[in-house]
């Protein structure tokens, strides 16, 4: 098996520089993405059980489809299977504050297959805003284990690190089906590229311009695909937010809790 390297996820300002610095300390390097002027910053900790683990902080994204160059570097990481900074696992931090946006992020990391940990960051913040959340129903809704922390006061960085160490794939089904319109197009790629599931496929016909890391010839495979099935990458994109966000608002209409508990005030 191949040593566990875990990549932090997130939304923009989510605190995901915070935590980089808690769970790294002075075990850090920043460089650059080869080519591009984008920090890789990576960083080592300790896990428990598994001992010195290898920590990279992807640039803040919003989606895994890509709008720019920082968003195409996280999208080619958890595409490119071989790529050097292709997690094993993935730490999504989510802004208790703003958590829709942070959970649609979280719901496409889940369906792409990777085990994941939820670091709902921020929720001293939210606590003063008269706001929580019921974890253990998130945890059981999302099939991925939810950890609050305060990146900024390092506070359920120990609690994060063992379930990072115990992180598993979501048990849920994914959210978003492949559209049926896609399926046959999915299950070729799938075939081709050994995939694990058929969104990871689909990310492949989504996303001509993050297929970089393939050789011409099975670019062209790709491509091939594409035309026989008269697919046009976008095509569900709305369609696949729209989706997302329906599942997390029922979620939360569910898991926020109207009687916040203020022990969280002062996390
Ligand atoms: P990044 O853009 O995701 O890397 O976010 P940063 O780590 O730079 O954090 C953005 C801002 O939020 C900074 O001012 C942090 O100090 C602050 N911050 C991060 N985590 C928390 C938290 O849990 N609580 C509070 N109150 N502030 C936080
Ligand atoms: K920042």
């Amino acid at each position: 098996a191949k040593p566990t390297k875990v990549a932090l996820i997130g939304n923009p300002n989510s605190g995901k520089s915070s935590l980089f610095n808690y769970l790294t300390g002075l075990n850090q390097k920043v460089g650059n993405f080869p080519g591009v002027t984008v920090d890789k910053k990576v960083g080592r900790t300790q896990l428990p059980g598994i001992g010195e683990t290898e920590i990279i902080d992807l640039p803040g994204i919003y989606s895994i489809y890509p709008r720019s160059l920082d968003e195409r570097i996280v999208a080619e990481s958890l595409l490119d299977r071989n790529s050097p900074t292709a997690p094993t696992k993935v730490v999504v931090v989510v802004d208790a504050t703003n958590i829709k946006r942070g959970l649609l992020l979280l719901t496409q990391i889940v369906d792409i297959g990777l085990p994941t940990v939820l670091a709902l960051n921020m929720m001293d913040l939210a606590a003063k805003a008269g706001v929580s959340y019921d974890f253990l129903m998130l945890s059981q809704k999302l099939g991925v284990t939810v950890v609050p922390i305060n990146a900024r006061k390092g506070q359920g960085i120990d609690a994060l690190k063992k379930e990072i160490a115990q992180a598993e794939v979501s048990r849920m089904q994914p959210i978003f089906p492949v559209w049926p319109e896609a399926k046959a197009a999915v299950k070729q790629l799938r075939d081709e590229f050994q995939l694990i599931n058929d969104y990871q496929a689909y990310q492949f016909l989504e996303q001509p311009q993050s297929l970089h890391f393939l050789s011409k010839d099975k670019q062209n495979l790709v491509e091939s695909v594409r035309t026989t099935h008269q697919y046009f990458p976008g095509k569900f994109q709305g369609a696949e937010t729209i989706q997302r966000y329906g599942f997390i608002q029922d979620l939360l209409n569910e898991a926020i809790l109207k009687q916040p508990d203020y022990a969280w005030k002062n996390f």
